[in-house]
């Protein structure tokens, strides 16, 4: 296996495991925060953070986990902010929905919808001022886009010429409501192109793709200093919000779900290292052992961790 493929798998299967890990433990009642799992969606966080520099900056929403840790995030740092302990990236006082990591780029993740995509379009035009050669990128979901704020900033953006990646990652849902009942059209790309930004819209479900593809239009952006809006179709494997699936409530069609599991991006890739003799069974047993190995010692670590000292309950409090 090539070394892109290498840690392209490494990321994907980090993701996945670190995810149903958090849905194992989470009925233990240690970890006290909501958690959105992205398990299903990984391709789409994988196949973009992958062309990314240490200084290209990532900002998120509610559904963080697999952007921060695509970016290169702590992972020690992420589980105990997620059992509210003292190690963790934000102290302990976050959760899950507030993920970040300065130290590679991961600035920040806001679980208001589209909340954090003017604070990104804002960096983008703090680097273009100061003339700094990264660029932006920022992952929300299909809800966002119907946000006005979302407009204002694409509007901004476009105008001033940031550079700046929009990643619409349209899972089609938001929270239980299907897209086709609060929008014309799945083409959400349309939203983009009013504002006369360039954009694409594709399968996010598999990672060579979504590299191959991302690889060329970030470059464009940094040669051109102009945003681009990239809308990735992908599925969400459990409920909302929680470690469980819903799949009983029925607001998800059986048909759907099957034809989502059926476009499974780990397996996708795995396809495609097979189709391209790239594939090892060892190496991925490797990976995938070694990637448990480092997840069950943040677990460990975290539990064992301290809660951050109540003599500290004011720090951070404006009053
Ligand atoms: C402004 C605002 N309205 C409502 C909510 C409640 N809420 C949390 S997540 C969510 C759905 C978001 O859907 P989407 O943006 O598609 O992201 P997904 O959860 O599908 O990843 C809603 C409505 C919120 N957090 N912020
Ligand atoms: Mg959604």
């Amino acid at each position: 296996m090539n070394s892109l493929y290498k840690k392209l798998a490494e990321n994907l299967f980090k993701l996945r495991i670190v995810e149903n890990t958090i849905s194992e433990k989470y009925s233990e009642q240690e970890i006290r925060c909501p958690v959105h799992l992205s398990i299903g969606q990984e391709a789409v966080a994988v196949g973009i953070c992958q062309n990314l520099k240490i200084k290209d900056q990532v900002y998120s929403t509610h559904r963080c986990h697999s952007h921060y840790l695509a970016k290169g995030g702590n992972l020690r740092s992420m589980i105990c902010e997620l059992y509210g302990k003292k190690s963790g990236c934000c102290g302990g006082r976050g959760g899950s929905m507030h993920l970040m990591d300065h130290s590679v780029g991961m600035m920040l993740s806001l679980p208001i919808v589209a909340s954090v995509i003017p604070i990104a379009v804002g960096a983008a035009f703090s680097n273009k001022i100061k003339k700094r050669k990264n660029i932006v990128v920022v992952f929300f979901g299909d809800a966002a886009v119907e946000e006005g704020v979302f407009h204002e900033s694409a509007n901004f953006a476009s105008l001033h010429n940031l550079p700046i990646l929009f990643v619409c990652e349209n899972n089609k849902y938001s929270c239980f409501t299907n897209i086709k009942e609060r929008q014309p059209s799945e083409d959400l790309t349309r939203l983009a192109k009013c504002h006369k930004i360039e954009s694409f819209k594709m399968n996010g479900n598999d990672v060579v793709q979504v590299f191959n593809r991302s690889k060329k239009i970030i470059k464009k952006i940094k040669q051109s200093s102009k945003p681009f809006f990239l809308q990735l179709d992908t599925y969400r494997y459990i409920e909302h919000c929680g470690p469980r699936s819903d799949d009983y409530l029925k607001y998800r069609d059986s048909k759907e779900i099957k034809r989502w599991l059926n476009d499974d991006p780990i397996e996708n890739f795995i396809k495609y290292l097979k189709k391209t003799n790239q594939y090892s069974e060892k190496e991925i047993e490797n990976i995938k052992n070694r990637m448990k190995i480092k997840i069950n010692q943040a677990f460990e670590f975290a539990k064992k961790d301290k809660f951050p000292e109540v003599s500290s309950l004011k720090k951070y409090v404006y009053a």
